[in-house]
């Protein structure tokens, strides 16, 4: 089903057109096969980078392509419908940006023409096994001696971990809390940054997270992005606006399902009639459909808060929390209306099925999202 998208210039116009056509050219057809091998697809990262999309909410100056949050949210969106390994991928790469983009040094900010442009992948390292929820409570230690931090820990969940070429890496400096947290960027070829072998994840196998483990990892001292204790809240603003990006892939990928669901409603003949035009199914497509165009318009909303330049944490968490779950509902829903055909690997809905759930669980979990919404009400 097309979309009634209202964007805000003609060029966004354009900016869906053109991933349209990429996904049409390098995407589509080849999910399927990345997924059952779990292979990362490198190459059309690059391509989506060469193409400007890795770098499009960020300032042209630094080699992005200044568009608003609200239409990157749209490009997320579609890539999502078609291959949701990739539009995660996408989403962590410009979450993994963020530090140096808004808080790097001059020198450090030399690396980002290549970052958005794709030429080298980004990795966000805060949670570890130990820890993800409870953020603040991190144990990865560095420790400065001479010209280098010293690190020392383990970090999970790292998705792109191990073909990433740069690494966000939320690290203990000072004492506890979140007050004794700094970011430092580490090039993966950092001695003593070392990948463990990729998690096998119910889904988005070809986008699976590693663990990271630091063993005396030699990180130069210049590269502490922000001040010394500033990890934390350059951690939580990127998750802010990361989340609007697992929000925008939850709405791509729900559509999807519906757009499926719905074409088979329209085939597929029980009792003399297309299944659609009984109201058992009709109803649950609509619902359905409702959902979707509700989390969209709470994603957009929040987008256009910080297009704003106004507070949108809140938002952006309650944009998580409801595309998410919605995701999930909708993608069980369609795989009900494709009743057994739903549960096999011939269609994609099984997948999709698999794949929601991830949603509601990344970039902090629908728990500490209503945390988040909770404490802004109650204190
Ligand atoms: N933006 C900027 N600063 C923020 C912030 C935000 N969104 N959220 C919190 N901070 C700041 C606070 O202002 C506070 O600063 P001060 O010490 O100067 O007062 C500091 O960070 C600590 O905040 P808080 O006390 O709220 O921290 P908590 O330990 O209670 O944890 C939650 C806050 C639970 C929200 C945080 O740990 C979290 O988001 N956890 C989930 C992590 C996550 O999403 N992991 C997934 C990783 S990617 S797979």
């Amino acid at each position: 089903m097309t979309v009634d998208r209202l964007l805000p210039t003609p060029e966004a116009h354009d900016l869906l057109d053109l991933t349209r056509e990429l996904i049409t050219r390098e995407l589509a057809g080849k999910a399927d096969d990345f997924e059952a091998r779990g292979e990362f697809p490198r190459e059309i990262l690059r391509t989506l980078g060469h193409s400007g999309l890795l770098g499009l909410p960020y300032p042209e100056a630094d080699g992005g392509a200044a568009q608003p949050y609200e239409v990157y949210l749209q490009v997320l969106e579609l890539l999502a419908g078609s291959w949701l390994s990739i539009a995660e991928a996408v989403s962590v790469h410009t979450l993994s940006c963020f530090p140096v983009a808004a808080f790097g040094t001059e020198r450090q900010r030399k690396m980002l023409p290549d970052m958005l442009g794709g030429d080298l992948l980004g990795a966000y390292c805060l949670s570890e096994p130990q820890g993800g929820s409870d953020a603040a409570s991190l144990a990865t230690r560095a420790v400065a001696d001479g010209d280098e931090w010293v690190v020392n820990g383990t970090k999970a969940w790292i998705t792109h971990g191990g073909t990433a070429d740069f690494y966000n890496l939320f690290c203990r400096t000072g004492g506890p809390g979140a007050r004794g947290i700094s970011c430092l960027l580490a090039d993966a070829a950092t001695p003593g940054l070392l990948p463990q072998p990729r998690e096998r994840l119910m889904g988005l196998r070809a986008a699976a997270p590693a663990q990271i483990v630091l063993e005396n990892a030699r990180v130069p001292r210049d590269r502490l992005v922000g001040a010394e204790g500033e990890g934390f809240a350059i951690a939580m603003q990127a998750l802010d606006a990361g989340r609007l990006g697992i929000a925008a892939c939850a709405v791509g990928l729900a559509q999807a399902a519906i757009d499926y669901a719905t074409g088979y409603a329209k085939e597929r003949d029980q009792f003399g009639r297309p299944i659609g035009r009984f109201q058992g199914v009709g109803f649950m497509l609509a619902d359905m459909a409702t959902q979707v165009s509700a989390a969209r318009a709470l994603l957009l909303a929040a987008a256009r808060l910080k297009d704003a330049g106004r507070p949108f944490s809140i938002e952006a968490a309650k944009a998580k929390l409801f595309a998410t779950d919605a995701a999930m509902r909708v993608t069980t829903d369609a795989v009900q209306v494709l009743g057994g055909y739903g549960y096999v690997a011939d269609h994609p809905v099984e997948r999709w099925f698999r794949e929601a759930k991830l949603l509601q669980i990344v970039e902090g979990t629908n728990q500490i999202q209503r945390l988040v919404i909770a404490r802004s009400m109650t204190g």
